[in-house]
């Protein structure tokens, strides 16, 4: 399989997160990125190749220009202020408060971010262009013929909204990628979001669209990560419903629980018929992740591979989440080999 790899993303190292009431260093870190692509070269899964360069235009479909506008310039209104440490929202438009774009910077931070948890630093925007293109640069892998491609994103996207930034997440990557096939011409695109967290910026942008199927397996928002986003009676809106299905499961949830909740996920996905699938892969459902709580083993990971082949369609594999980094490498390629190790038997 084909990985697509930009070291741009080292340019994105936000230094702490609060966390139970602590400052820590960010669970998000370079070194994630850097022991997936050592294992994709250890497995030898394939050719890693640098990505093309797309420009805006393709981000644009998904992200209003205004919050593109306000993020590739935010660092340097930062520094304007003679700033050096990361730059991070504290006030947001909540109940009560009215959503207006103020003219200050932490207004417009405070109003296109819904969590402290986007740290913006000097190097943030260059690595998430980079990461857009990664992704776009996988997704033409795959409309000139290839069977599947892996886009090793970071920063990870699927928090990401048309104008909100959070969770880690600036732009998404997979929703750029999932319109991309579309303007291409392909009619229905379908994602599965496996990552431990609810992909609520993907939800939001395709919620009321019928040509982008969102399925996602996630620790329930009533305990977890969005918290706002990512229940079961989610379904979609005017055109869109029908074409959205969560499936939140209890903390402590294992391969059996899990691997139920992937079934009905491609259930659904087989009955849409789609053309296409990109995959967010996020393996923070690995027992040992530090900040999720399902109990997914490494060998869990081909099986998901396995199943996700058997779907039959063009796939595309977007990285997202996965903080246990010694063996988030190992978990990340196992999906895609447990994936190739199927399709060759078919
Ligand atoms: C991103 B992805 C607040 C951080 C709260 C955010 C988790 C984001 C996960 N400092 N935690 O879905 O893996
Ligand atoms: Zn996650």
């Amino acid at each position: 399989m084909l990985t697509i790899y930009s070291h741009d993303h080292h340019l994105h190292h936000g230094r702490c997160e609060l966390m139970d009431g602590q400052l820590m260093p960010c669970f998000e870190m370079p070194s994630r990125a850097d022991h997936v692509l050592q294992r994709v070269k250890d497995r030898e899964l394939g050719p890693v190749q640098a990505p093309q360069d797309f420009g805006l235009a393709p981000l644009q479909r998904i992200h209003c220009h205004q919050y593109l506008d306000f993020f590739q310039g935010a660092w340097q209104r930062w520094a304007e202020y003679g700033q050096e440490g990361d730059l991070l929202p504290y006030t947001w438009p909540a109940r009560t408060l009215r959503r207006i774009l103020p003219t200050s910077l932490h207004g417009q931070l405070g109003y296109y971010s819904f969590d402290g948890g986007a740290p913006i630093t000097a190097g943030t925007w260059q690595a998430a262009y980079s990461a857009a293109q990664v992704a776009l640069t996988a997704q033409q892998a795959i409309e000139q013929g290839a069977d599947a491609a892996f886009a090793l994103c970071r920063p990870p996207g699927h928090h990401a909204a048309s104008d909100l930034m959070g969770g880690y997440c600036y732009l998404n990557n997979a929703a750029i990628a999932a319109q991309a096939f579309l303007d291409q011409g392909r009619k229905k695109v379908a994602i599965l979001d496996v990552d431990y967290h609810h992909g609520n910026g993907t939800q939001s942008i395709f919620y009321e669209r019928s040509d982008v199927l969102f399925t996602s397996v996630h620790g329930h928002p009533e305990a977890e990560f969005p918290f706002f986003l990512g229940y079961a009676d989610e379904l979609g809106e005017g055109a869109g419903e029908g074409f959205n299905f969560n499936y939140p499961l209890p903390a402590g949830s294992g391969w059996n629980t899990w691997s139920a909740a992937l079934e009905q996920a491609c259930n659904e996905i087989k009955g849409y018929q789609a053309d296409v699938i990109v995959v967010s892969l996020g393996v923070d459902t690995f027992k040992d992740d530090p900040i999720s709580q399902f109990k997914l083993d490494s060998p869990d990971y081909l099986a998901m591979g396995q199943r996700i082949a058997q779907l039959g369609k063009p796939t595309l594999f977007v990285m997202e989440g996965g903080y246990a980094v010694e063996e988030i490498g190992i978990n990340a390629v196992n999906v895609l080999e447990g994936f190739e190790h199927e399709r060759s038997a078919q």
